[in-house]
């Protein structure tokens, strides 16, 4: 069955198209350095908001309208893989994502929690034969039932831990029956709402556990993607354990996972941790650890996870140059974590919420490009640290000195001579490029 009968594929009509159903910037064929946009940009589907998420909010009631919500049960979740590619299809994205309890309804028992994604997997196979569209990662929600009040493998309660246990077992079976390119571990009751009741050593040292035993079971099961923490400071908990980047990294230094796992980073997350996105995308990708994106934006004057579809063309552009140092995402891509407004309920604005976020991205992927090349970025800062290269700063790096050296130094300088950091001439620089990239320059 169709769902989304008045639309057809979405194509590239460039920037002066005033057809809403059409990309403006995102030309998958177009080459940008030494790829296609389409290989740079792997984009993703986020299956929960865009088919099973209803628009609810804390203080009202799901506002959204879509045509498979007529079903129930297993239905409703066979009809919502219909729906997902006929969308994939139509809006010709390389990658979608999934919880567990997105695809199919969790049942009476894990048994028949079991054998309901089991049918629902079945069938995402068979419609994945004759699509293009490839799993960029699944993930279990360990999370929204109340079974994890407490955490899940953070929990106070050993059955809550091994149950976590076996939801993370099935996931990973899954992710290796559809070739999931990558695996996703979101820890959102993993950490504590107030430390008066809390083992908090405990509880890190159990999240190691299982991540270990993740590992361990992976390789038995002959399943190789890519593992990836996605940390994010807090909410549903007060503190989250993989509150950032670096302190993700920390954690996976600690308990010895550091060549196990890479980091998925969402935009949102990063702002609620009080960094920019491009911090953390710098900090995953200077550690040799930035394996995927969730590609959303927050709202500047709201404190909690908005999940907006990305339109933030400086915040693409930051992301993008991050992205291309890092010589692309490997298996990872850039998954729309990312909900149409409690307004936008019409099930038109899952299009055009997903090719603003692709028109964005190629809009910076393109401006962020031109950048590297002409070195805007990179000509100040080699220019600003250029004193490492020579005399004491290249003995400092190259471990040529010590203290009493450095003094003696010191004491022999009669000028310090600073210079400017000349921040406002590149973001003149940046709008000059970004205005020109508009222009089609
Ligand atoms: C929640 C969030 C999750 C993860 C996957 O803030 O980002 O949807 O991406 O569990
Ligand atoms: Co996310």
């Amino acid at each position: 069955m169709a769902y989304f009968t008045n639309i057809d594929k979405i194509k590239y009509e460039g920037s002066n198209s005033t057809n809403p159903y059409a990309f403006k910037f995102y030309n998958p064929s177009e080459k940008i350095g030494d790829k296609t946009m389409e290989e740079f940009l792997r984009f993703g589907v986020a299956y929960w908001h865009t088919f099973t998420a209803d628009l609810s909010d804390p203080f009202g009631a799901g506002t959204a309208t879509r045509p498979w919500d007529k079903f129930s049960g297993m239905d409703l979740a066979k009809a919502r893989v219909e729906a997902a590619f006929e969308f994939f299809e139509k809006l010709g994205v390389p990658y979608f994502c999934f919880h567990d309890v997105d695809i199919a309804p969790e049942g009476n028992s894990l048994k028949e929690t079991n054998d309901n994604l089991d049918t629902i997997v079945a069938m995402i196979k068979d419609y994945m034969k004759d699509s293009k569209t490839k799993l960029l990662w699944n993930t279990a929600n360990n999370f929204t039932n109340p079974r994890f009040v407490h955490g899940a493998a953070s929990s106070n309660n050993a059955d809550v831990f091994a149950y976590s246990a076996a939801k993370v077992k099935k996931g990973l079976e899954v992710g290796k029956e559809l070739g999931a390119e990558n695996y996703v571990f979101w820890g959102g009751r993993e950490g504590y709402e107030t430390l008066l009741n809390t083992n908090l050593k405990l509880e890190m040292d159990n999240l190691g556990r299982l991540f270990h035993m993740a590992v361990d079971y992976a390789k038995e099961i002959g399943f190789d993607a890519q593992f990836l923490i996605e940390p994010k400071p807090k909410e549903p908990t007060s503190h989250q354990y993989d509150f950032d980047v670096a302190s993700g990294y920390a954690f996976l230094q600690h308990y010895g996972l550091q060549d196990h796992f890479k980091f998925n980073i969402e935009a949102n997350h990063a702002t609620l941790a009080g960094h920019t996105f491009e911090h953390e995308l710098r900090y995953a990708r200077v550690h040799g650890m930035l394996g995927s994106v969730d590609a959303n934006q927050g709202h500047p004057l709201l404190g909690w996870d908005t999940d907006e579809f990305p339109t933030d063309l400086y915040s693409t552009i930051f992301a993008m140059y991050e992205i291309i140092k890092n010589g692309g995402l490997g298996t990872g891509g850039l998954n729309f974590d990312a909900k149409v407004r409690r307004g936008s309920f019409e099930p038109e604005d899952l299009f055009h919420a997903h090719i603003a976020g692709m028109d964005s991205f190629a809009v910076g992927l393109k401006v962020a490009q031109k950048l590297i090349d002409d070195k805007v970025m990179d000509g100040v800062i080699e220019d600003r640290y250029k004193s490492y290269t020579e005399g004491i700063g290249k003995d400092i790096v190259e471990g040529n000195t010590d203290l009493r050296k450095l003094e003696e130094h010191a004491l022999g300088l009669t000028e310090i001579k600073n210079q400017s950091g000349k921040l406002e001439l590149i973001k003149a620089q940046i709008n000059q490029y970004l205005l020109k990239a508009y222009a089609g320059e």
